[in-house]
């Protein structure tokens, strides 16, 4: 394992600071100073306690495995049926881990539906809209070829957004992930803000709320990106990324090629230009991959993209189809 850094080398002490106009939010991996808003424990644990989300995620080898969401003051804390809140001036956060009987195929899409009608509901009532949402769920490829988990966890969350805004639902769609845990059961985690966001597409890519009908019942509800507003903290906010153009999933077995493929999405994302480098750009990127075994050519990817002190999280996850070895999500910092 000749990849592997001591942690210090390996993980600046980064912290992606807010522009000076919105001092409120932050994040940061594997360090806290500051008032936890949220903080994901990424590992072998389920659940939601407190301010910890605990996701069934393993850290791979040499990144951190945790994630805080740090504001200036203390959070208010309250839980409201299956969510668990934190808010801070103009933002609320807040997770919620589906009971293990989700795990049966029909709960996952009752109860995905379940609770995102709660949370669009609890975010309405307090004047809130969504910017950014993670998903994970256990076993996301089982079941048919033409209904497995993940469509049924799609069609669960299409008819709660669609049930809540109605026709044109699309457009109100914030950025998302959604991958596959090794857990228990599915734990969901968001972060809303009381201004809008400006939700994006990438013109490389069909929106995947258009994605033909050969991918599942129901399109997957999410926007390409989120650009945040000032209260927290103006960042461009990237959906979970993967090897996909138009909708075709690209490079199939081939994990160099679909990191190349990955990144030009990102690019285009964040510069509207595939030829222009995220070098410098990215806040934080969180890179999800199959197999633990790709680490070491992934890393070396994203180091020369990223530069070496980039904060990278990687974490072993299945992605949504099952020809996909890696999606990377990331936060790229605000314009100057
Ligand atoms: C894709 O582009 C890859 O269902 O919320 C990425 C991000 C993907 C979010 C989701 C799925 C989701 O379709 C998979």
């Amino acid at each position: 394992m000749s990849d592997l850094l001591p942690l210090s080398e390996e993980i600046p002490r980064h912290r992606a600071d807010a522009s000076a106009e919105a001092p409120g939010l932050r994040l940061s991996y594997g360090g806290e100073t500051g008032h936890v808003l949220g903080r994901i424990e990424y590992g072998q644990s389920t659940g939601v306690l407190s301010a910890a989300i605990q996701v069934p995620l393993q850290a791979l080898a040499g990144s951190p495995s945790s994630e805080y969401w740090l504001v200036p003051d203390a959070p208010r804390r309250e839980t409201v049926g299956a969510l668990t809140l934190a808010s801070a001036p103009g933002l609320l956060f807040g997770a919620a881990a589906l009971g293990p009987e989700a795990c049966t195929a029909d709960h996952l899409e009752e109860g995905t539906a379940e609770v995102y009608s709660h949370l669009l509901r609890v975010c309405a009532e307090r004047g809130q809209q969504l910017v950014r949402i993670w998903n994970s769920m256990p076993s996301i490829h089982s079941g048919p070829q033409d209904l497995n988990r993940y469509m049924r966890f799609c069609k669960g969350r299409a008819d709660a957004f669609e049930a809540h805004y109605g026709d044109g639902f699309e457009t109100k769609l914030p950025a998302c992930s959604a991958v596959g845990s090794h857990g228990s059961a599915p734990v969901m985690h968001f972060l809303a803000a009381e201004e809008d966001s400006t939700y994006l597409e990438n013109p490389r890519q069909q929106s995947a709320y258009h994605y033909p009908r050969r991918y599942g019942p129901r399109s997957p509800s999410f926007a390409r990106a989120s650009l945040a507003p000032a209260v927290a903290g103006g960042w461009l906010m990237l959906s979970g990324t993967a090897s996909i153009v138009g909708n075709a999933s690209l490079h199939g077995g081939d994990v160099a090629a679909q990191t190349t493929e990955t990144l030009r999405n990102m690019r285009v994302l964040v510069h509207g230009d595939e030829h222009q480098s995220l070098r410098g750009h990215m806040a934080a990127t969180k890179v999800y991959l199959r197999h633990p075994a790709d680490l070491s050519v992934v890393r070396s990817l994203l180091i020369s993209e990223l530069g070496p002190s980039a904060p990278v999280l990687y974490l072993h996850a299945d992605i949504c189809r099952p020809e996909l070895l890696v999606e990377i999500e990331g936060i790229s910092c605000p314009p100057a």
